[in-house]
């Protein structure tokens, strides 16, 4: 897989790829980088890439020229593959737009500033996402994010230590973990752990992710699949809240 990132601050991109798990990845070939400088693509002398709004009000525009030049000469129609810009505007990244994007051979990130892209700049991006109902100071930052949630599902890019396993975002939060000392300042590492009885672990194991995401996150219960059991206790913890 080729991950095209098209920004104005290519150095931005050195240091979450030279660690862990991602360097691992580019080393071994398993996807290559590419990060181009938007400026290259501009043809005047101050190589600029933004200007005023038409129209008027705060804040500046990307131009449509340099970003158009560069999105035509990176992307390759022959490749199966996107072109996707980070916008708080754009639909909702997930676990499932990772896989589907994981599974193409080019993807390109345009990384947008100030205020925006001029519109016209829509006609060459495919799917605009978003990290979150937040602002930030640029694309960037979002891009990387889904660089390691996307790399991360390709084939061998998790060793066996750290693997995918019964992850996939299962639709509840995830139990608790502990590992040594069984005690830590008076906290004791919970006694079914210690017991060896793989079937009650399991099921104290799932209890706790149901009442973590019943908790934190009650939005995730309408699609998990739980059974009569796990409804029932869900309305009994529903009852004790409403008291
Ligand atoms: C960006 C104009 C996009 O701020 C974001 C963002 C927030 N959630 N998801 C993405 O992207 C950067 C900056 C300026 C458009």
């Amino acid at each position: 897989m080729i991950v095209d990132v098209v920004t104005i601050f290519p150095r931005m991109f050195d240091s979450p790829f030279a660690e862990s798990i991602m360097r691992r990845a580019l080393d071994k070939k398993q996807f290559s980088l590419r990060v181009h400088n938007l400026r290259d693509y501009c043809h005047d002398r101050h190589r600029t890439v933004d200007d005023y709004p038409y129209g008027g009000g705060a804040g500046m525009v990307m131009r449509p020229e340099p970003v158009c030049r560069a999105l035509k000469d990176i992307r390759k129609p022959e490749c199966p593959g996107a072109v996707i810009v980070p916008s708080p505007a754009g639909e909702p990244f997930s676990q499932k737009l990772a896989q589907e994007f994981s599974e193409l051979e080019q993807l390109v990130i345009f990384c947008p500033h100030y205020e925006g892209l001029d519109e016209r700049i829509n006609r060459l991006v495919d799917r605009e996402v978003s990290l979150g109902d937040y602002i930030l100071t640029g694309g960037e930052l979002p891009a990387m994010v889904m660089i390691d949630a996307i790399i991360r599902l390709r084939p061998g890019v998790l060793g066996s230590e750290e693997s995918l396993s019964e992850e996939s975002f299962s639709p509840l939060l995830e139990y608790p973990h502990y590992t040594r000392p069984a005690e830590y300042e008076g906290d004791k590492v919970p006694e079914v752990l210690l017991s060896g009885h793989h079937a009650k672990i399991k099921a104290w194991r799932r209890q706790q992710a149901l009442r973590r995401t019943f908790e934190r996150r009650p939005d995730l219960l309408v699609q998990a699949d739980l059974s009569a059991a796990e409804l029932q206790q869900l309305e009994a913890w529903r009852q004790a809240v409403k008291i």
